[in-house]
């Protein structure tokens, strides 16, 4: 189909999307959001809509014909297994030096993310937005972030004498142990449903080792949150299984919007055109600078200005593992969703947050994912030969990252006498150095967009997401992304539209 002509077109249904959409929509635009993963709101074939982290399924990947878990071994023994190739909630997206992980499906990474909802310490925001008015933010879109998407924390009596949270509170004593500052970690998770798990009255999540594909209880995903106040506004229409490939200026005004719908296995339904007055690019910090890109490269866009591609960051994402003493059992019953990390930014660079294991058998082990103050940063390039983007981040750039979680992890090993886990990321490999979580990055602001994410060089052109932030934010990103979302679409839709 042809012709369809929209005020407003957001590309991708993550935070800096669903925040747009629900902003736009209230002030009274009709917005259409599309979104190249599934809806994620029907049962499978199982009953369930996602599937559990224990048994990866034809649900679990994007169009994947084998898992590619981020811990791919156990004592020794491969995890991955091959699967249907299908449209599934977790994209490991690989690059020459780095595997991406990010949710596809509507509500983006909301979709496949532990919930950490982690709002930087303000001495270091600074450093994470420069151009942005920190009292702003600390005193108005960080309150209304956290608002909207449901942030709370674990009930710390509760925490005290939960099987479920054994491991973190052996984490706890590990790190006051060594001096290391422990804190509780906000989440989006519903609490209280948590407790009616581990009683024993309610079904199963977190307690069942669901996170990465999907939490089918007890997780407020953007689905529950933005994206259900977005629908009952009435004024949106959104699109599962449509992928953007181009967006152009239209001869009439506006822009020409290219968009694939995909089938289950991935291959592509139908090409529709569709312009748009606005186009919002929220495809998260890869999907919008592969995009941007190649529009620039190839001449759909090529008023963009040199800074798309550039300032990408992997937030210093490194994972690694502990070996404890019998004495320190760390549980076989973990909630999937991570409640405590230790904070050693300011000394040695490094936020670990102390994260589950949860394989249902005691294996001793601590596990943590080390946020750090990794300087490398990456750039996207039109690969014209071969038709893509590429990524040019190293392999080695990690090595910043991981002697910043050394500083913490070499400690407590001396002082308990503990070594680490080589078992988990390859056979005699400490580190999990091989991918990020939390990308960042790509059309910087205030360099590829103005200060409020107006793409240099076109009018109407946004992007709102992920790819603003120049690639670290010292914590978990997704409340920084939603808090700089509702700052930039405030003022848009007052001088915009
Ligand atoms: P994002 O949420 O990625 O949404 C982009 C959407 O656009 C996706 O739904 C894509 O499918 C869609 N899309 C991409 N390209 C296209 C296209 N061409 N056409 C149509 N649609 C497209 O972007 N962060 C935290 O703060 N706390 C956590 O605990 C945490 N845990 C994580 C765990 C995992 C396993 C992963 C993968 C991420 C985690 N993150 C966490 C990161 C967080 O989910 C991520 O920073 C945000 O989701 C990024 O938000 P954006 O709005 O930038």
């Amino acid at each position: 189909s042809g012709g369809a002509h929209v005020p407003a077109l957001v590309i991708g249904t993550g935070y800096g999307g669903s925040v747009a959409a629900l902003r736009l929509a209230r002030a009274g635009v009709h917005v259409h959001m599309i979104e190249m993963g599934m809806s994620w709101d029907a049962p499978g074939s199982d009953g369930k809509i996602f599937a559990n982290t224990t048994t990866p399924d034809y649900r679990s990947f994007w169009l994947r014909t084998k898992t590619k878990q981020p811990l791919c071994s156990f004592l020794g023994f491969p995890l991955d297994k091959d699967v249907p190739r299908y449209t599934g909630i977790l994209d490991a997206e690989d690059f020459g030096g780095i595997t991406v992980y990010q949710g596809r499906g509507v509500g983006g990474g909301s979709l496949v993310n532990g919930g950490m909802a982690v709002t930087p310490r303000r001495e270091n925001f600074g450093a994470v937005l420069p151009t942005v008015n920190a009292e702003e933010m600390y005193s108005t879109y960080y309150p209304r972030a956290n608002a909207g998407l449901g942030v709370s924390s674990v009930d710390p009596a509760w925490f005290e004498s939960a099987d479920c949270y054994r491991y973190a509170r052996v984490g706890r004593k590990h790190a006051q142990r060594s001096g290391f500052p422990f804190v509780f970690v906000p989440d989006v998770y519903d609490w209280d449903y948590m407790k009616r798990e581990a009683a024993g009255t309610a079904p199963r999540s977190a307690l069942a080792g669901e996170i990465l594909y999907g939490n089918n209880y007890g997780k407020k995903s953007l689905q529950q949150t933005y994206l259900a106040q977005l629908r009952a506004t009435g004024n949106v229409t959104i699109s599962p299984l449509h992928k953007v490939t181009s967006v152009a200026p239209s001869p009439g005004g506006g822009y020409t919007v290219v968009i694939d719908q995909l089938t289950t296995g991935g291959a592509t339904a139908a090409t529709k055109t569709v312009t748009a007055d606005k186009v919002f690019f929220a495809a998260g910090s890869v999907g919008t600078s592969k995009l941007l890109t190649r529009l620039r490269a190839t001449g759909a866009l090529p008023g963009l200005n040199d800074e798309i591609g550039r300032g990408w960051g992997d937030n210093g994402n490194v994972m690694c593992g502990r070996a404890n003493h019998m004495w320190d059992p760390t549980g076989a019953l973990q909630s999937s969703i991570p409640c405590s990390g230790i904070d050693n930014w300011a000394a040695g660079g490094a936020f670990a947050e102390v994260a589950p294991l949860p394989t249902g058998i005691e294996t001793y082990a601590s596990f943590y994912l080390s946020i750090t103050k990794n300087p490398n940063r990456a750039r996207f390039t039109w690969n014209a030969a071969a038709g893509r983007v590429d990524l040019d981040w190293q392999t080695a750039w990690k090595q910043p990252s991981i002697d910043m979680a050394k500083s913490i992890f070499d400690r407590i090993n001396s002082k308990e006498g503990t070594i680490y886990r080589t078992d988990l990321f390859g056979l005699h490999k400490i580190w999990g150095d091989h991918l990020t979580y939390h990308p960042l990055g790509g059309a910087v602001l205030d360099k590829a967009t103005d200060n409020y994410g107006r793409l240099r060089g076109y009018s109407g052109l946004y992007v709102i997401d992920g790819a603003l932030i120049p690639g670290n934010t010292s914590v978990n990103p997704f409340v920084t992304i939603t808090a700089l979302a509702e700052r930039n679409i405030e003022r848009i839709i007052a001088t915009d539209l």
